[in-house]
């Protein structure tokens, strides 16, 4: 017997600027994806998502694959500049209908939406005001996430805010790989702290709407390991913890900072600042779960300099360099692991423990598993995708969360990433995810890879069957 129950929802997931296309199609307002992807040098060959897997043309082809597989939800994002194109004010109703058609389609079919407000694609508009460092952006996300919520409230029950700050923020304002491509570490905790307002008054809003359903939000998952027993590496570790996990996660669980870091950065940087009545909005509107998002682990050990990010987005093993923050910490290769070509290590142990230690800081929280996958070149022998080695990755991950849940974890669902092959911000369109193969050559044809009948037999037999 498994331990997933019946109501358990195995599901899938992508984001709008990943899979849509349509970039400035029917009245859609550019974001900062399109403007940041159009500059020469920013991603892998220059690859971006103004077409992507036109998503946006042919939703009903890519719902009737949903539901030949069985998906019993799907994550998916929503463009906030196809919505409103400017940022606020005026409404773009062919955005509108987009999404509500999208989304009777899937209801039609069985499979539960699970919308989330914002990964990443900024309206440019906003940005040129300062983004979010621009508290003005906070207050513009709440009348978004309202028309949203009047809109499709009445179809959608599950809700969440924002996508990975660790990820738009410490490569937006830290690393500076994405857009606004800025580094200063003072001006990404203000930046931070803004998106925290803006959920918190989201999280308000949704309460006070009419809509009958639930409102979390979406970090990554990462554990971090000593590379030794030295007290130096251990440290560095906790550290890792506390900046990448505890920052991010305790202003959406506890409603406020880690008490020691937040005296450390007011005391460097005077940051961040809050305007009146900011703690009281995060104390007050705690969010209904926690939607993880894991990958791998990371290896940390003590480090003494300075190290600009160098990653890997070729997928040509150890082709990146190691990261990290002077006299905190550096991410380093585990000398033992077990590497992706993209040299993200496969420990599946790492969920399971990373769910237990978020049980244990926040408590019983209900907890989504959005995004898990493998992102691979996939092997095709005789016009097959055979992607075997995502079919173990899955279940080898499906395994840790089932003991996650044996050990009293509240897991409610479970998303690989992700549906359909589609971009990968900085890595193209080579760094494959998906239960669906999306032909580029051929006009964007889709075609199901082995992994699609593999989860569509786990769905139907409610997870015994791996
Ligand atoms: C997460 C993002 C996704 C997705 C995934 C894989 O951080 O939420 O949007 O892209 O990572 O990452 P990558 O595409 O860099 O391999």
């Amino acid at each position: 017997m498994s331990a997933f129950p019946q109501h358990f929802l195995w599901g899938a997931a992508t984001a709008a600027y990943q899979v849509e296309g349509g970039h400035d199609v029917d009245g859609k307002g550019p974001s900062i994806w399109d403007v940041f992807a159009h500059q020469p040098g920013t991603t892998y060959q220059g690859t971006n998502g103004d077409v992507a897997v036109d998503h946006y043309h042919r939703f009903r082809e890519d719902v009737a694959l949903m539901a030949e597989q069985g998906l019993q939800s799907y994550r998916f994002s929503l463009s906030w500049p196809r919505l409103f194109p400017q940022g606020r004010g005026e409404i773009n109703e062919a955005g509108v209908k987009f999404y509500s058609d999208l989304i009777d389609c899937l209801v039609e079919n069985n499979i539960e939406p699970m919308i989330t407000l914002y990964h990443w694609d900024l309206p440019q508009a906003l940005q040129d005001e300062g983004g979010w460092e621009n508290r003005a952006t906070a207050e513009a996300f709440v009348d978004y996430a309202r028309l949203c919520y009047a809109r499709f409230g009445d179809r959608v029950k599950l809700w969440s805010t924002f996508n990975e700050t660790v990820v738009f923020i410490g490569h937006g304002y830290i690393t500076g790989s994405h857009p606004p491509s800025v580094r200063d570490p003072a001006r990404a905790i203000q930046a931070c702290h803004h998106v925290f307002v803006a959920h918190a008054a989201a999280v308000k809003a949704f309460r006070a709407s009419q809509v009958a359903g639930t409102i979390g939000f979406v970090n990554v998952l990462q554990t971090h390991t000593p590379l030794t027993h030295s007290p130096a590496d251990k440290q560095a570790a906790a550290l890792a913890d506390g900046i990448w996990t505890h920052w991010l996660y305790d202003p959406v669980l506890k409603g406020e900072y880690p008490a020691e870091l937040l005296a450390k950065t007011q005391a460097l940087w005077n940051v961040p600042q809050f305007a009146t009545g900011d703690e009281a909005l995060l104390k007050e509107n705690i969010c209904d779960f926690i939607g993880l998002n894991y990958y791998k682990r990371e290896t940390v050990a003590a480090n003494d300099r300075q190290t600009h990010l160098q990653a890997n987005h070729s997928g040509e093993r150890n082709s990146g360099h190691e990261f990290g923050f002077k006299d905190l910490f550096k991410f380093v290769r585990n000398p033992t692991g077990v590497y992706t070509d993209w040299d993200w290590e496969i420990y599946p142990q790492g969920l399971t423990e990373g769910i237990l230690q978020i049980k244990a800081r926040y408590g019983d929280i209900p907890l989504y598993i959005t995004e898990n996958g493998l992102g691979a070149k996939d092997p095709v022998i005789d016009g097959e995708v055979v992607d075997d080695p995502r079919i173990d990755y899955l279940k080898i991950h499906i395994d840790a969360i089932e003991a996650a849940m044996q050990q009293g974890a509240d897991v409610r669902g479970y998303y690989p990433w992700s549906f359909i092959d589609l971009l990968s911000w900085l890595n193209g369109y080579q760094k494959q995810y998906g239960f669906v193969y999306v032909d580029h050559q051929n006009g964007l044809a889709r075609k199901r890879k082995k992994s699609f009948f593999w989860y569509q037999a786990l769905i139907a037999s409610r997870g015994e069957k791996r």
